[in-house]
């Protein structure tokens, strides 16, 4: 696996992490206060945060993989395939393009709002708190929520272009071409090139296909600056982006708020026996040890939490009130043509 991880990651390709062999849990205690005293404290100035598709669940996107209600479960049971990764592969999309609209057509069809963990990030930005957001959602949410588009990398893409997957033509479109073209044909399944009736992809990062360039060139100037690593709504199992957790520097603590603990491929929470000499280094009150928070929850409780705690509170509902106002067509992303 090591093997196959550096040579996939050497390539950029999005692919999945295999289960690490050590599942033992070690759930920190609700210790989002010393997180907040390290924010209060003006030590830390550079806070990335990194997130997946946990992060929009509470604004009605599905992510893949919550048992039940993720798309893994609706993929696995409408098309019969033990690896439901398939469907979101590039080969499958050549073959099948209308499976992936079908499985995406939630976020060509509705007009999603950003949550308080969206609004959240945009707070830390405007205190000059946030180095990057690093996400994997390809829904846009967070520049709905004022981020600018030089705090974030969407490692994964993003639904708001599309292009044309004949090579020579690659015309662009946008979402709202794409949803206009959805929905004034109902028949219409795969919506096609107006130029050369090719079929059209949405400029999202599916299995099998590169990364974009920039994930790599901000991730190699940002990493090392990192005082304190926020990881929400994310299983981290898909690669290379689940690795960024182990690109920070040891002294930044790393704080994961979602509904299960992830992470542990990454050696994060791992008391595998490897680890135990560092464990008791830790125990010991020898600081060579990473610092790792699990804050059991969902997103929006998690950072409504940290942001009380900080004494944001108020200001980060009235942030979400305020932008919510706006017409959506001045929060969405300024796609030119
Ligand atoms: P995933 O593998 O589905 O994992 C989601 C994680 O979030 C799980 O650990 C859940 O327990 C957790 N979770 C779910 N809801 C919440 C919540 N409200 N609060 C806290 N935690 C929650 O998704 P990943 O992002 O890790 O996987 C990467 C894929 C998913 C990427 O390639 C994305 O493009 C893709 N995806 C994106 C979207 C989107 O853009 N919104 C939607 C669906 C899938």
């Amino acid at each position: 696996m090591a093997n196959q991880e550096s040579v996939e990651d050497s390539l950029g390709k999005l692919y999945l992490s295999q289960e690490g062999d050590d599942n033992s849990k070690s759930t920190k205690e609700d210790n989002l206060e010393s997180i907040a005293q390290l924010i209060k404290s003006k030590e830390c100035k550079n806070i990335i945060v990194m997130t997946g598709a946990g992060l929009s669940t509470a604004a009605g996107i599905p992510d893949f993989r919550s048992p039940d209600i993720g798309l893994f479960t609706k993929v696995m049971q409408k098309y019969q395939v033990t690896s439901p990764e398939l469907v979101f592969s590039i080969d499958y999309f050549h073959e099948n393009p209308s499976v992936f609209y079908e499985m995406s057509r939630g976020m060509t069809e509705t007009d999603y709002k950003p949550t308080i963990a969206h609004y959240f990030l945009k707070l830390l930005a405007d205190k000059n708190l946030l180095l990057r957001h690093y996400t994997q959602n390809v829904d846009g949410l967070d520049l709905a929520a004022g981020l600018s588009e030089d705090k974030v990398v969407t490692a994964h893409g993003t639904m708001y272009t599309a292009h044309c997957t004949t090579s020579e033509c690659h015309t662009k479109y946008t979402l709202e071409w794409l949803k206009q073209q959805l929905l004034k044909t109902p028949d219409i399944t795969v919506p096609r090139c107006d130029k050369c009736q090719g079929v059209i992809k949405p400029d999202v990062v599916l299995y099998g296909e590169q990364l974009p360039n920039k994930f790599f060139t901000m991730r190699s100037a940002d990493f090392p600056n990192c005082d304190l690593l926020i990881i929400m709504g994310t299983s981290l199992k898909v690669e290379p982006f689940a690795s960024l957790v182990e690109h920070v520097p040891e002294h930044a603590p790393r704080l994961l708020i979602n509904l299960e603990e992830t992470g542990q491929d990454h050696g994060m929470f791992s008391r595998s026996p490897s680890q135990i000499g560092g464990m008791v280094k830790h125990l010991l009150g020898w600081n060579s040890n990473r610092k790792d928070i699990f804050w059991k929850g969902s997103c929006d409780d998690g950072c409504l939490k940290l942001a009380d705690l900080l004494g944001w509170k108020q200001e980060l509902l009235k942030l979400k009130e305020d932008q919510q106002k706006k017409p959506s067509q001045d929060t969405l992303p300024n796609v030119k043509l």
